[in-house]
């Protein structure tokens, strides 16, 4: 028998809403629609689902007042977390939100409706006292309050609602399971007691282990239910997890353990959290609840203080233990012990005994580095699947800009670079000179200072792309204006990842430039054939921030070509 869920009945709004399905779905036509932001249908999935229960909708005013204040709705029903629906001032004007007023809310996705809510209420976010009550401090280092300034709207709607379908994915289908269907799960396979795993990590052998303990303290199956919704900005990606997760299941003895996805949108709120994570898991069906070191936890505020002690977590939802029906498995820290080849809480190792660890910090610049990560650590087919998505420097991609007057010699040191990155092998090596982004992707552009932002954008555009894909790229424009340089960085380093961007800086003089132009471009500009030519009529802005200054009237080209390849050599990028 699975555990029954929080408040006795399992909210499954969509098993109790389907027969009324096609009158909403027809309803909808009629109604203003809210897009929901991806932590809104977040919530709302788990609300429809009953992993939310006993919400029925998002909270009203006295719930949210109450959550905020006693961790409980009015009903008297404990329920830490405010979910809560965030719309601006114009927004309710536009459509019209007010107490009994009928809205559809649709998957920003795919435009779906998801459900019709009745509005009990609209009401302020009261921000900084929720960021206080919720999170500890109204304090941005917080992800969660930095989203509550930042990202959240002026007001919440209140009100319950009915649902029409679930959110579709495409991804890992098969391991994402309503409360009902692992419910049914545990049925199908006889498990009686279930001891839930929450994470939004990539699990390696100390998981694993502490997840055995915890099984065999508790005579009770393991389910692994990892949150693939929103977690902590930065985060290894859910995609990765998951096949992480997946090649770590088989390491469980047959029929021990299940995996089941959560698409939860995580606050980091610590003892908060943890106590909300608890009812999530009951509402599941799940008996036990692995409550670690830091729970939830958020890392450092703005004084470089943790948020919440390591077992504050622990210690708050201890406080609420008869009332939650479901049992906490307290686990402190794991450590590896090289001696007996195990791993043990730290509280349990005896004094003296040396241990070993691994910190997340170090395992990325393992990872970044191809350095090697040692079996008592992870599994080889964990650290396999991290090392493809996050391949070490000498596998990713990176853009060289190159920067510089017409005639600077740019385009020659571009062209020689492609030769010798080809030489060297390994990646895809794309070159993007000047003239032929102008043809091929920027024809109807002019030299204007913003159709010359548009063209470098578009090329940033591309080189993005590619260095995300793992080429070396080697773009060749004048480039002249700071600003658009910046933008370029900023679009390589966000999309492509790693912050392989390198600016190089042909800073040959105009005069050289003009004086070697054997196409007679200069001449004409100067003879007003050519209007707005840059070094000419039109400015070139000098970078301040370039990796690289190669004056090409000083050095050969060869010598060039050798400055810039050091300079990737330097970063990690071309190792053997
Ligand atoms: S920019 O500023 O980065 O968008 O310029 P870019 O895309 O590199 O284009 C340079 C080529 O366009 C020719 N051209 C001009 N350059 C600068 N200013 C003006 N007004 C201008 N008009 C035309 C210039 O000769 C370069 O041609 P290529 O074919 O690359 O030699």
């Amino acid at each position: 028998m699975a555990n029954p869920p929080h408040g006795g009945v399992l909210k499954d709004l969509v098993v109790r809403d389907t027969p009324i399905q096609a009158q909403l779905l027809a309803e909808t036509k009629s109604l203003p629609d809210i897009i929901l932001t991806e932590r809104q249908l977040c919530d709302l999935e788990l609300i429809i689902n009953g992993g939310f229960s006993p919400l029925e909708g998002f909270l009203n005013q006295a719930d949210y007042q109450s959550v905020l204040d006693n961790m409980r709705l009015t009903n008297g029903a404990l329920w830490p977390m405010p979910i809560t629906l965030d719309v601006s001032k114009d927004q309710a004007e536009a459509l019209k939100i007010q107490a009994g007023a009928r809205v559809t809310l649709r998957d920003p996705r795919d435009d779906n409706p998801i459900a019709i809510l009745t509005v009990s209420d609209l009401y302020p976010a009261k921000k900084q006292e929720e960021a206080a009550k919720v999170f500890g401090k109204d304090d941005r280092a917080h992800p969660a309050v930095a989203y509550l300034h930042d990202n959240v709207k002026e007001l919440y709607v209140g009100g319950a609602v009915q649902a029409i379908s679930r959110p579709r994915y495409y991804d890992y289908v098969e391991l994402r399971y309503t409360p009902a269907e692992l419910r049914l799960h545990f049925q199908k396979v006889a498990w009686r007691k279930v001891v839930a795993f929450q994470t939004r990590n990539p699990m390696h052998r100390a998981h694993r282990e502490l997840t055995v303990r915890a099984s065999r303290q508790r005579q009770a199956n393991v389910l692994i239910h990892p949150v693939v919704g929103m977690t902590k900005p930065g985060d290894v990606d859910h995609y990765t997890r998951v096949r992480v997760y997946q090649s770590l299941m088989p390491r469980y003895p047959k029929g021990m353990a299940h995996l089941a996805l959560l698409p939860l949108a995580m606050r980091m709120g610590g003892p908060r959290e943890a106590l909300w994570h608890a009812i999530i898991r009951k509402n599941f069906g799940v008996t036990h609840f692995i409550v670690g070191r830091d729970h939830a936890g958020p890392g450092k505020d703005s004084t470089g203080k943790d948020f919440y002690g390591p077992y504050d977590a622990q210690t708050l939802v201890t406080q609420f233990k008869d009332e939650l029906g479901i049992e906490m498995v307290p686990f402190q820290q794991m450590t590896y012990l090289p001696a007996s080849d195990e791993y043990q809480p730290v509280d349990e190792v005896a004094a003296g005994t040396q241990t070993l660890d691994i910190s997340g910090t170090e395992l990325r610049r393992r990872l970044r580095n191809g350095a090697p990560i040692p079996d008592w650590f992870s599994y080889e087919s964990v650290v396999k699947t991290l090392r493809e998505s996050y391949p070490p420097k000498a596998q990713q991609g990176f853009t060289v800009f190159i920067t510089g007057l017409y005639n600077s010699g740019k385009d020659d040191l571009a062209r020689a670079l492609q030769v010798k990155l080809n030489e060297q092998g390994g990646r895809s090596v794309s070159l993007l000179l000047g003239e032929t982004v102008r043809s091929e992707l920027s024809s109807e552009l002019g030299f204007t200072q913003e159709d010359r932002h548009k063209n470098i954008q578009r090329i940033a555009f591309v080189a993005a792309e590619l260095t995300r894909a793992g080429a070396a790229v080697i773009a060749a424009p004048i480039a002249p204006f700071e600003a658009s340089r910046k933008l370029a960085k900023e679009t390589v380093q966000k999309t492509g990842g790693a912050g392989n961007f390198f600016l190089v800086h042909v800073s040959t003089p105009l005069q050289v430039a003009e004086q070697t132009d054997r196409k007679g471009i200069y001449a004409k500009a100067r003879a007003g054939q050519i209007k707005g030519f840059t070094g000419v009529d039109d400015p070139y802005e000098d970078p301040t921030n370039a990796d690289l200054t190669l004056d090409l009237s000083q050095m050969t080209i060869a010598e060039g070509v050798h400055a810039t390849i050091l300079t990737l050599e330097s970063d990690g990028l071309l190792q053997v």
